[in-house]
């Protein structure tokens, strides 16, 4: 399979995460995406494609016009206000609290975040949009009839909401790419996102909708980030009421586990459907990750990649989270072998 990446994703290169009360260097960083790279390259399961420019039209899409705004201009705004450091949500509107966009850049970072671990400084947006193209560049050659391809998008999507940053997540670009079908003609598109946290962004995004079927395999939100959404009882609602399946599992959930609900998650997938398929594909499950508690082995994604293929549908991969960055490389390329070898 053909793997999408730019360069461009390096510009997103913060030096704090804030974690236990400290600025921490962040766990979503560049060598991520670079020692994935390499694994790609190493194992040569295919081309390595440069994005296309897309331009926002179709980001906006999915996130509201001033959000986009707000992010092209908020490190220069931060700037331009005099502070010393990398920008960082510390206020937010609270409950009884007025939801109005402030003029003040401290108030509209509060507006447009959901959590302060996600630093922003020179470069952020730069690389958030070409992950976005990395995105769109994957759809596209799957509407041109590749069965599948990988995006290796950096930074990450899945928690980003239509006007909301955190996660470590700036735009969707998973939702991106299902809204892309949808707009090219693709009746339904199913997400299912197997990166450890829930994802929060994509269910959000199409929680209302029944064109678009999200699904989240990940850690009890009571236990771990995002903390607010991913409960098993958020089915969607409307028309999309039985269209969001949530599945949760506590923490050293292993492959033998976690694998009965890819299996009920596949099922739901084949009853809907779909045209193609998105897969939000993280790796922190794996045993070794330093901020997550499933206990998923490398051999394990091989097998996932595997079920994925049997689904038999267009298919698009959005790199999503995974931090054991030794690691990171094989997991990531095991699922696409596993893919490939099934097809
Ligand atoms: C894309 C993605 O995987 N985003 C995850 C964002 C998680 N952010 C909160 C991380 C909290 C980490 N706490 C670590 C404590 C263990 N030392
Ligand atoms: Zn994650």
């Amino acid at each position: 399979m053909k793997t999408i990446f730019s360069p461009l994703h390096s510009r997103r290169n913060v030096r704090t995460e804030l974690d236990g009360g400290q600025l921490i260097a962040p766990h979503e960083k560049p060598s991520r995406a670079e020692t994935i790279l390499a694994r790609v390259r190493g194992q040569g399961i295919g081309e390595v494609l440069a994005p296309e420019t897309f331009g926002l039209d179709p980001v906006r899409r999915v996130h509201t016009p001033d959000y986009v705004a707000f992010l092209e201009t908020c490190w220069r705004d931060w700037q331009a206000a005099g502070k010393p450091g990398e920008a960082i949500p510390a206020v937010w509107a609270g409950r009884g609290m007025r939801h109005r966009v402030p003029l003040d850049i401290d108030g509209r970072l509060g507006f447009y975040s959901f959590a302060a671990e996600t630093s922003i400084s020179d470069g952020t947006w730069e690389a958030a949009c070409a992950s976005a193209d990395v995105a769109l560049t994957a759809q596209k050659l799957v509407a041109n009839g590749e069965r599948a391809a990988f995006a290796l998008c950096r930074p990450p999507g899945h928690h980003a909401h239509a006007d909301l940053f955190g996660g470590y997540c700036f735009f969707n670009n998973a939702a991106i790419v299902a809204q892309a079908f949808r707009d090219q003609g693709y009746g339904r598109v199913a997400i299912l996102d197997v990166d450890f946290h829930h994802g929060n962004g994509t269910q959000a995004i199409f929680y209302d909708r029944s064109d678009v079927l999200t699904l989240s395999l990940h850690g009890d939100p009571d236990l771990v980030f995002p903390h607010f959404l991913g409960f098993e009882d958020e089915t969607g609602e409307g028309d999309g009421e039985g269209f969001n399946l949530n599945l949760v599992y506590p923490p050293g959930t292993p492959w033998a586990v976690w694998s009965q609900g890819l299996e009920t998650a596949c099922e739901r997938i084949a009853g809907f459907a779909p045209d193609a398929l998105v897969v939000a594909l993280g790796v922190d499950t794996f045993e070794e990750d330093p901020i997550s508690f499933f206990k998923l082995t490398s051999a394990d994604y091989l097998q996932l990649g595997e079920r994925l293929a049997r689904l038999g549908l267009p298919t698009v991969f959005t790199m999503e989270g995974g931090y054991d960055v030794d690691a990171i490389g094989v997991n990531v390329v095991n699922v696409l072998e596993g893919f490939d070898r099934a097809v």
